[in-house]
């Protein structure tokens, strides 16, 4: 026997989850997303973004050649063009909404290909104390290509008992815990358990084939994975944001607001220098190979 979801799961209590989580809650309260929210962890907004938001960030976003994005994880303090989409009000005000808290920027993953990543959970990679007030973002900049290797999800998985790191760690070497790329050396640990889970409770995995300005919204701790392309290399134009509440982030200390659409995002200093954009922005003037490059894009 390998390792199950039940060694690496366990509920927490109820007063530490995110309101709309509660077991008994005043349901007549809901609006009709909250009420989705708390029945499926994952809400579905068409053409939830302006043309022109998308459209402003894709003519930017053309400019980084390699389709991987940033390689780090907060490209979004160096450029506003990132904060105008992912910090966009209503975007924002729908998740303020979800949560039941302010909610905060702090993760862009600015990638046009599948991140592959296998299926988990987002929660049990945040400290404990998170619980879950939390929320990430997939908008589709584009119609997306059902062979990108799309987004895949479990309706109602977030109400399993989630995915926790102390589960995990019981399982696996201390050395390998203690080491920063615990998330990635044991990504399959965790698939596979998610994986037969799903079967066993008899579950569908349901694929997001987004249109342009199309924005899911999911929980933290909905089951998802970023699926294999089944034509290697086809582009999946895709900008994904992750966000915690203010009051549930006592390690992310720093915070601040954009001043444009007063939304705020959390910062971290070492992502602020333009080192991080050395060798991903070159603009189509400065270079004709990289410019024409671009222009396969359009
Ligand atoms: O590539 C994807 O669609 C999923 C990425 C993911 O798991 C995440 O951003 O948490
Ligand atoms: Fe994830």
């Amino acid at each position: 026997m390998g390792i199950s979801y039940t060694d690496l799961s366990e509920e927490y209590p109820n007063d530490v989850r995110p309101l709309l989580d509660r077991d008994v809650i005043n349901e007549s309260m809901l609006n009709e997303d909250q009420r989705l929210w708390r029945r499926d962890g994952v809400l579905v907004k068409q053409q939830f973004l302006p043309e022109k938001v998308v459209d402003d960030y894709v003519a930017f976003r053309r400019k980084v050649v390699l389709d991987g994005g940033w390689k780090d994880p907060c490209p979004y303090l160096r450029h506003d063009e990132l904060k105008d989409i992912a910090l966009y009000s209503p975007l924002v005000e729908k998740m303020d909404e979800l949560i039941g808290q302010p909610m905060g920027l702090h993760l862009t993953l600015t990638g046009w290909v599948s991140t592959q990543r296998r299926f988990h959970s987002d929660d049990y990679l945040n400290p404990d104390f998170v619980h879950s007030h939390y929320i990430a973002v997939w908008i589709a900049l584009e119609d997306i290509d059902p062979a990108s290797g799309p987004f895949q999800f479990v309706r109602g998985s977030h109400k399993w008992p989630p995915l926790r790191r102390e589960k995990l760690f019981e399982q696996i070497p201390e050395a390998q815990a203690q080491r920063p790329d615990w998330p990635s050396t044991t990504e399959n640990i965790v698939a596979v358990a998610c994986e037969e889970e799903i079967v066993r409770r008899g579950q569908a995995v349901e694929t997001f084939l987004g249109k342009k300005g199309d924005v899911l919204f999911w929980h933290g701790r909905l089951i998802h994975q970023g699926s294999y392309p089944t034509v290697p290399g086809t582009p999946r134009r895709a900008l994904i944001a992750h966000y915690s509440s203010l009051n549930h982030r006592p390690d992310m200390g720093v915070r601040t607001t954009y001043a444009k659409t007063g939304k705020p995002y959390f910062y971290f200093s070492n992502w602020e220098s333009s080192e991080h954009d050395e060798g991903v922005i070159e603009t189509a003037q400065q270079d004709g190979v990289l410019g024409r490059l671009s222009a396969l894009f359009k």
